[in-house]
């Protein structure tokens, strides 16, 4: 190969959790735009919105009421994607296993991380981070011990370019009897590597990036927040605790700290990016709950925002990254030297 620069030429790079491969196109970052150019989501939101369903005092869309609650909130999804009493049995096949059907059981709940309307992890204070990460690691406990779940998945769906219905700080738990298909996948991987190598795909990886440092964002005493080499979204990133733990309720309490302090300073920088309350998809993937002893998982959070140059300007997985494989034009690293280099103050404190 002669005279290939990556940061230059067209590459595929491999993500080693999902075995997938994505096309990197740096050349490409010049292009003019003229696609579609997105509504910037309102910036002046009231502490509190009568009209909300989430907040505190006010009556849900399905009739129930919340409490006066002053810290976190969980409920029961009133419109839960899955079901705790439907029936369950083994996959139903025809046509050779091409057709399948299994039934499938699982809890829905909905939390919100505060009683303001008008804030979001990024703007609330630490120990309110911290308070969101206790709650997600009692409702991986609690959920866990649950009758007939396999897999917890706690995640965020943040702004209303994601689809989010509500702008109230707010994150889901769906709980499942089976392990879904991208969890599945990345828990065969890091499986497989552990068999191997006799060691945790996650933390060989972090160690790696820790010693390499360009693709590194931000990093204390037990995590390291990172734009993965192999990320698809122009700004996805990953944190990862520097011990390879499998769950979140493994953590210790300085553990815990260091990952609210971590993540609030990446979703701090998200919002500094463009000013304005960076939409994103967030998931932790860990242990499943199923019993099962899943040699090498180690606990990450995942990030997937779709803003690609401004405040307006989305990536579109579409086209070839549908019909091809995943593509990507600026490039893991230009992404981490862009989000590093921003301050760790929100943008709205510093005017304030
Ligand atoms: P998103 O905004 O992240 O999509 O989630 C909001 C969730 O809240 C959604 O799953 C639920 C929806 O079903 N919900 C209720 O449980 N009760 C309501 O009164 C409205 C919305
Ligand atoms: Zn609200």
């Amino acid at each position: 190969m002669t005279g290939f620069q990556r940061n230059d030429h067209p590459h595929r790079r491999w993500n080693p959790l999902t075995e997938e491969w994505l096309l990197v196109s740096p050349h490409r970052t010049k292009r003019p735009w003229t696609g579609r150019i997105e509504k910037v989501p309102s910036a002046n939101l009231p502490a509190y919105d009568p009209a909300c369903y989430l907040c505190p005092g006010n009556q849900r869309a399905g009739g129930a009421q919340n409490p006066e609650y002053e810290s976190t909130f969980v409920f029961e999804n009133d419109f839960a994607a899955l079901l705790g009493d439907s029936p369950f049995g083994p996959p139903a096949e025809q046509c050779n296993g091409l057709v399948r059907e299994q039934p499938e059981t699982g809890h829905c709940r909905v939390i919100c991380f505060s009683p303001r309307h008008d804030l979001t992890l990024a703007q609330m204070q630490l120990a309110e981070v911290r308070t969101v990460i206790d709650l997600w690691v009692d409702q991986y406990e609690e959920i866990g011990r649950m009758e007939g779940v396999s897999a917890v998945t706690i995640f965020e769906n943040r702004g209303e370019m994601m689809g989010c219905s509500n702008p109230h700080p707010h994150g889901q738990i769906w709980s499942t009897r089976t392990v879904p298909t991208i969890q599945a996948r990345e828990l065969a991987s890091q499986k497989k590597y552990f068999e191997q190598h006799d060691a945790a795909l996650l933390s060989d990886y972090l160690h790696w990036e820790l010693d390499q440092r360009e693709r590194v964002i931000d990093s204390n005493d037990h995590f390291a927040a990172l734009v993965p080499h192999w990320a698809i979204w122009p700004f996805e990133t990953m944190i990862l605790p520097r011990r390879p733990v499998a769950s979140i309720n493994e953590l210790s309490g300085a553990e815990r700290d260091a990952w609210a302090e971590i993540m609030r300073r990446l979703l701090i920088r998200y919002d500094n990016l463009f000013e304005v309350s960076f939409p994103y998809s967030m998931g932790i993937h860990q242990k499943p709950v199923d019993g099962e002893p899943h040699p090498g998982v180690v606990m990450h959070q995942h990030f997937y925002p779709p803003l690609l140059r401004s405040a307006t300007i989305k990536k579109f997985q579409v086209g070839y990254e549908m019909t091809g494989e995943p593509q990507r034009d600026i490039t893991a690293e230009q992404a981490a030297e862009r989000l590093r280099a921003l301050p760790d103050v929100h943008f709205k404190q510093s005017a304030s």
